[in-house]
């Protein structure tokens, strides 16, 4: 299966041939911005390798992303472009039923994406995948490491996006008849979440600081989603941080190979 190869993150001054020019995301569903990108044409199923980093294997088993585009496995695409590891892909077309389809049922009987394969381990649920990962590939120093205390409150980031920003938001995307008191809701109430996220960015550049962590992966995926569909309000400490977020090239590359995907 023919694989393709993302263009170096710099800009080319030029494109090679056969590859063609692509805006990446000026307006896009993502809402960042990058610059002009070349990349190659997608082909399908694709096979994806960061060279951002040197084109090393880790010497560890082979990673396949079960992915759709745009979907919660873009969290994971991010996050593996962030691990500078190389990966396969496999797509699922959500629109058609893939998810639900017996082989795919096997993989993950969840029926969502993602789910990460790594060697014959199936990992699914996207935070957990992405602490999956920061810890699979410490020389990515995407993790804090086991004996840093400064660890349980990355682990409390990487939890607070499925257990409290998820739910918060889609709670107020789609209304209880009966609002549950706040002691029986997990995340408490909407407006606390937004205050303690707000807090917590605020500061940066990451949540943990100087360290971009797994963590950020999480929660800035979450924010920049509930924004992107006003699900959420643009607050200036989000709006800044999830600026911080989209200079990352790894989140670029990851947006924009999303992006062709989506369009093709
Ligand atoms: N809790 C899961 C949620 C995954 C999820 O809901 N994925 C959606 C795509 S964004 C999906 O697969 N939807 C297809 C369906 O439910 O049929 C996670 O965080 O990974």
């Amino acid at each position: 299966m023919a694989g393709i190869w993302l263009a170096p993150t710099k800009p080319r001054p030029r494109p090679k041939k056969g590859w063609k020019t692509v805006d990446a995301l000026t307006a896009d569903q993502w809402g960042m911005r990058v610059s002009r990108q070349f990349m190659p044409a997608p082909s399908f199923p694709c096979k994806t390798r960061s060279m951002t980093k040197s084109r090393r294997s880790s010497g560890m088993a082979k990673l396949t992303l079960y992915h759709a585009a745009p979907s919660r496995s873009s969290i994971v695409r991010w996050m593996l472009e962030e691990t500078g590891e190389p990966y396969d892909l496999h797509l699922l077309k959500l629109s058609e039923g893939d998810q639900q389809k017996p082989d795919y049922l096997a993989v993950n009987p969840m029926g969502k994406v993602p789910a990460l394969k790594h060697g014959d381990v199936v990992i699914t649920e996207a935070a957990a995948i992405c602490a999956y990962l920061a810890d699979a590939f410490p020389q990515a120093h995407l993790s804090v490491p086991i004996g840093d205390p400064h660890r349980g409150v990355y682990f409390k980031w990487l939890f607070f996006g499925p257990s409290c920003i998820e739910p918060a938001i889609t709670d107020r995307a789609f209304p209880r008849a009966e609002q549950p008191r706040r002691g029986m809701l997990g995340y408490g109430d909407f407006d606390t979440v937004m205050d303690v996220v707000a807090k917590a960015v605020a500061k940066g550049p990451y949540l943990m600081g100087e360290q971009f962590t797994a963590a950020d992966v999480v929660i800035g995926s979450g924010l920049r989603w509930g924004m992107m569909f006003e699900l959420l309000p643009k607050r200036a400490e989000f709006i800044d941080y999830a600026r911080r977020l989209e200079q990352r090239p790894a989140l670029q590359r990851a947006t924009a190979l999303d992006q062709q995907l989506a369009a093709a």
